[in-house]
């Protein structure tokens, strides 16, 4: 079994709701399509994601399953198109408090003065120079509330606003070919992704949450945003993105996580 899958909730039964889940999403697909989806498999976090439902508990789970029997559009989408948007939801839905973790405690939580910060870019980029917050303040900002799934068992709608990092990626010159974009935090956290996330019309450079600059527990000042990724793969307090064709793989990911960690 998947290490990451010992995270969650011990009382479900894992490999049952994953069998009922693929059961479901084959019965929909024709002979060619079935094969590349059992080929491709099917993770709780992905079923989390797929449905929009938090896949925590045995109720949440038969809703999960309900869902996925009427949504045979949504599952040709994310088997095909490889943009597949996470599902949004309204600014009622917020989880309050938002729940923080990493793997310190909250006091620990690294400070970073907003004036001393300095972003690095480096590796197969054409402009290398450090960004500064006022920088990034000036660039155009969106916002979007999605939920965010950690494997320790729970979920949190939130709210992030920022820049569209691919249009960050596209300002600096990225070369978009480049297989990674990696991130190194002020704490020892790291982590790194495929550059088809890193375009995704929803990968955020998140400078606020729910309106407010990111708090020092969210990942002050900067984090990034991906609702297509488990939270283990949403990098906070990032001090240096690279581009590059070298694996540098993650934090988690070194500990036996799935590197992909998403949809
Ligand atoms: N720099 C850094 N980023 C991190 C972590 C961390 O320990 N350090 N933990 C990850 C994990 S496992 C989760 S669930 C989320 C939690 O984010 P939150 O505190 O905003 O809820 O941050 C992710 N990013
Ligand atoms: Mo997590």
């Amino acid at each position: 079994m998947n290490k990451k899958n010992s995270h969650i909730n011990p009382s479900l039964d894992t490999e049952y709701v994953l069998k009922e889940a693929e059961k479901l999403v084959s019965r929909q697909l024709d002979h060619s399509h079935r094969r590349r989806f059992l080929k491709q498999g099917l993770t709780l976090g992905g079923l989390a994601m797929l449905t929009g439902c938090d896949i925590s508990d045995n109720s949440s789970v038969e809703s999960a399953l309900t869902r996925i029997s009427g949504m045979n559009d949504r599952v040709q989408a994310w088997l095909f198109s490889g943009q597949l948007l996470a599902p949004v939801y309204t600014e009622s839905q917020i989880t309050r408090p938002f729940p923080f973790n990493a793997f310190y405690s909250e006091d620990e939580a690294p400070v970073i003065e907003a004036a001393d910060y300095k972003l690095a870019v480096s590796g197969l980029v054409a402009d290398k120079r450090e960004w500064t917050l006022p920088m990034l303040y000036q660039m155009t900002q969106v916002s979007q509330v999605t939920r965010h799934i950690c494997v320790e068992g729970w979920s949190a709608i939130g709210k992030w606003g920022g820049v569209p990092f691919a249009d960050f990626l596209k300002l600096i010159g990225t070369d978009l070919n480049a297989q990674y974009v990696s991130f190194k935090c002020a704490d020892d956290y790291y982590t790194s992704i495929d550059m088809a996330t890193a375009l995704h019309p929803q990968t955020l450079l998140a400078l606020t949450y729910d309106g407010e600059p990111l708090p020092r527990k969210y990942g002050f000042p900067m984090k990034l945003r991906m609702p297509t990724k488990l939270g283990y793969k949403n990098p906070k307090h990032i001090q240096v993105i690279e581009v590059t064709n070298n694996y540098t793989g993650g934090y988690w990911e070194d500990q036996g996580y799935n590197w992909f960690g998403g949809i």
